[in-house]
């Protein structure tokens, strides 16, 4: 499975490192809401969901987390450890936050306002809303 990681521009100088991200040129859409979790315990496993429609781009801005990224046949975990690194997450593409350190900030830019009837939060249903059978998965 192909996943995009993008790696923005710091514009570092003599009093340390700025990040600029501008919708449709650093991020690839309209962004509608940014939200970030911090002081996630150790141990925990966050997302166990999809979205039908929501494309999002993640950013560990302090501190380090994984994403397990999982499109129903394949999965791939991705470490996000920089603050300049951004992971996209499109559409039905069942996602896990794991592996937070004690001092991660996660913060999410997303293409759409809050909406929970865009989750599916049932693995079965996930597979079957993206067209995978159970024997197609590795
Ligand atoms: C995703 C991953 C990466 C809101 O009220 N507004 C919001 O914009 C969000 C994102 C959440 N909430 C409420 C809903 C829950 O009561 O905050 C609570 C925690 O949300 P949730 O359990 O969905 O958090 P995660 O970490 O499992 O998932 C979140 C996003 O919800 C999800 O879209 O892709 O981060």
């Amino acid at each position: 499975m192909q996943t995009i990681k993008y790696t923005f521009q710091p514009h570092g100088d003599e009093r340390g490192q700025l990040v600029a991200l501008e919708e449709f040129n650093d991020i690839p859409f309209r962004i509608k809401r940014v939200y970030y979790m911090y002081d996630t315990l150790a141990n925990v496993v966050r997302g166990h969901h999809a979205h039908k429609n929501l494309e999002q781009i993640l950013v560990c801005v302090h501190g380090s987390c994984k994403i397990r990224l999982d499109n129903g046949k394949e999965k791939k975990v991705v470490a996000l450890e920089k603050p300049y690194e951004g992971l996209y997450v499109p559409n039905n593409i069942w996602r896990e936050m794991f592996d937070f350190s004690p001092d991660a900030v996660l913060m999410v830019f997303a293409s759409e306002i809050y909406d929970e009837s865009d989750y599916i939060r049932d693995y079965d249903e996930f597979l079957k809303f993206v067209g995978v059978k159970k024997d197609d998965r590795t």
